[in-house]
């Protein structure tokens, strides 16, 4: 072989080791990722947060931390969506219906009885409604990644059951920092005081609140049984939970660091789902359990609070957008007709 062949070889094999390191080597930084949340450790939103945090670990090689800070430690949602939007917390999770002050679009997720099923909401959420929906948070400083499921939410009380709308007369409900939310129980007779979900067990147990609604798991995992009595089976709206990253920060990322947060993001929508299923499947007899009382709506009563919560489509309609709210509209339809 001559020199010059084994020059041009060498370089050949220098360059392709170079681009094959390239390849692997991803541009990953030491990050320190503060991801807060509103529920204690042992929620279903804690188990997701801590698997989140491992899957980012992993694959990462050890370099990006998250640091997973529960029981709103950090703040109310309202609190961390502004330490997100300002750069001063990098990542949180917490309800849509909470954000409708930010963007007017997630007050779709507040649409009573909008999904039949986990199956709908699935879809619709993963689809390209609920993308388009995640995707309006950028212009205000977030980046959505994923959603993850709080759940059907059922009402609680600590003054008597609710057999008919006639019962929630006079009843002080807290609900979430959202208007749907409020004009529903509103229009349903309640008293409707909004609070966030940090002071909320502390005004059930002072009697500040008598009632509040959130699904199985929440009432579990936060105790809410020690404090009220009587649980009625409503099922009236999916709340969805929202993985949140600031923008400001997100922005500095380098493509693979976004793509480990990315990856992560999904598998623990995976993991989220199927654990809250899981736990949300036996909660109903472990609150029995604890001694509260359980009761179910009569189809007629269940059909008459139905059809007073539509007033508030209207409204939701004109604030999401009449085309957002047709396109959700036609998804549903279509999976219904199979
Ligand atoms: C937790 C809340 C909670 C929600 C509520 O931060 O406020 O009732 O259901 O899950 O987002």
């Amino acid at each position: 072989m001559n020199f010059l062949r084994r020059t041009v070889l060498a370089a050949a094999a220098v360059s392709a080791l170079l681009a094959s390191t390239a390849g692997l080597a991803a541009d990953i930084k030491p990050r320190l990722i503060r991801f807060g949340y509103g529920l204690n450790e042992q929620s279903n939103q804690g188990r997701a947060v801590k698997y989140f945090a491992e899957q980012v670990e992993k694959n990462s090689q050890g370099k990006m931390k998250v640091r997973a800070i529960g029981a709103a430690a950090l703040g109310s949602d309202v609190q961390m969506q502004q330490a997100l939007i300002g750069g001063a917390q990098e990542m949180m999770v917490g309800s849509t219906a909470t954000l409708v002050g930010i963007t007017k679009e997630m007050a779709l997720w507040d649409t009573p009885f909008l999904f039949n099923n986990t199956k709908e909401a699935d879809a619709v959420l993963d689809g390209p409604v609920g993308t388009k929906v995640m995707h309006k948070l950028e212009e205000k400083g977030l980046v959505g990644l994923t959603y993850w499921e709080n759940g059907f939410r059922n009402l609680t009380n600590s003054k008597r059951p609710v057999t008919k709308m006639e019962d929630l007369d006079g009843i002080k409900l807290r609900v979430m920092q959202n208007p749907v939310y409020l004009d529903s129980f509103k229009l349903l007779g309640a008293n409707a005081i909004p609070l966030p979900f940090s002071e909320l067990f502390s005004a059930l147990e002072t009697k500040t609140v008598d009632g509040q609604e959130n699904p199985y798991n929440t009432i579990v995992s936060s105790k809410f049984y020690e404090v009220q009595k009587y649980l009625t089976i409503s099922n009236h709206v999916y709340s969805p939970w929202i993985v949140m990253v600031s923008k400001k920060w997100w922005d500095g990322l380098s493509k693979d660091e976004q793509k480990v947060l990315m990856d992560a993001a999904k598998a623990s929508r995976d993991f989220e789902r199927k654990d809250t299923r899981d736990e949300g499947a036996k909660a109903l007899a472990d609150l029995k359990a604890k001694g509260m009382q359980v009761n179910e709506l009569s189809p007629a009563e269940a059909n008459r609070m139905r059809d007073k919560l539509t007033n508030v489509n209207a409204s939701i309609s004109t604030n999401v957008g009449p085309d957002l709210w047709k396109e959700t509209q036609d998804a549903l339809g279509k999976m219904r007709a199979g």
